[in-house]
């Protein structure tokens, strides 16, 4: 980044502050930018445990031990992307937290696609956001239970903002939004608008479930019409249900429903 503050932090993620404040909602209202971290999904964790508020956000410059799903990496040069997590104090069913993934590709999703206007980002179930097939951000929800219930939520998201360049196991599946984008993208904007949508979907997702978002997730979903593997099954992907579940129908017809897992482009 151009610009860095005393404390190792870009200034345009400085400037998201009075981004986030102005739009008045309750995400992002204690925001803790940090120069470097192993993980902000653990520093979120770690602050749950400690009684950090509804809509607490950990942003990161560095991550040292950046994680997706099933213990994969996420990496990211110093300082180009956005690597944040937010703490939602959700009380819900457990059933309800894997749909939550989707609520939040779709906050980055509308995010991208307003920072970058000819780029038609959509949603792969069940929580990249791609453009043009390739991967431009990553979420990762993890939770903490009290018996049976959701106590609190933590939303981990990674968004390739500047970068250019990928390794070279990455190079043909991911993109960010400066590669797909005419004019030069802003973190904090893109941060802001982000929380804003979370704000908007993930409390009422988990409380009332997925009915308000669907017809969006419809909208943006990559995989509908496509022959994909899931979990062992083989089908053309017919959607996403209410329950936040893959819907596919088999070549004899029949339509299963997954529950979470991997989903790969198929031709057998
Ligand atoms: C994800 O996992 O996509 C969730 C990524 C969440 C990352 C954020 S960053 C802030 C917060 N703190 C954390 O520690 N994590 C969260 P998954 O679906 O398992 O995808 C991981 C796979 O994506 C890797 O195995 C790579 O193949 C690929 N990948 C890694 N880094 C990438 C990148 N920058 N862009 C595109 N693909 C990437």
């Amino acid at each position: 980044m151009k610009f860095v503050s005393r404390r190792g932090v870009g200034e345009d993620l400085e400037r998201a502050r009075e981004l986030i404040l102005a739009k008045g909602g309750e995400v992002g209202r204690e925001l803790h930018l940090l120069a470097d971290v192993e993980s902000t999904n653990d520093e979120a964790k770690r602050a749950a445990k400690s009684g950090a508020p509804h809509g607490s956000v950990w942003v990161t410059e560095v991550q040292t031990k950046g994680r997706g799903r099933l213990g994969r990496a996420w990496v990211s040069p110093p300082r180009e992307n956005l690597l944040f997590s937010v703490l939602l104090r959700l009380r819900c069913p457990p059933a309800r937290l894997p749909p939550l993934a989707l609520v939040a590709g779709l906050a980055v999703r509308d995010a991208v696609a307003r920072a970058a206007k000819k780029a038609e980002p959509k949603l792969k179930w069940p929580n990249d956001v791609l453009v043009g097939g390739r991967k431009l951000a990553g979420v990762l929800v993890e939770a903490t239970l009290s018996g049976q219930r959701v106590e609190a939520v933590v939303v981990g998201i990674g968004i390739n903002v500047h970068t250019r360049e990928f390794p070279e196991d990455l190079q043909d599946r991911a993109t960010s939004v400066a590669l797909v984008s005419d004019l030069p993208p802003d973190r904090g904007v893109l941060l802001a608008d982000v929380l804003e949508g979370l704000d908007r979907d993930m409390a009422l997702a988990a409380e009332r479930g997925l009915g308000l978002v669907h017809a969006r997730l419809t909208a943006a979903d990559a995989l509908v019409g496509t022959r994909v593997r899931a979990e062992g099954v083989v089908g053309i992907a017919r959607g996403i249900d209410l329950e936040g579940r893959l819907v596919l129908e088999r070549d004899d017809g029949v339509r299963v429903r997954v529950v979470s897992g991997e989903v790969t482009p198929t031709v057998s």
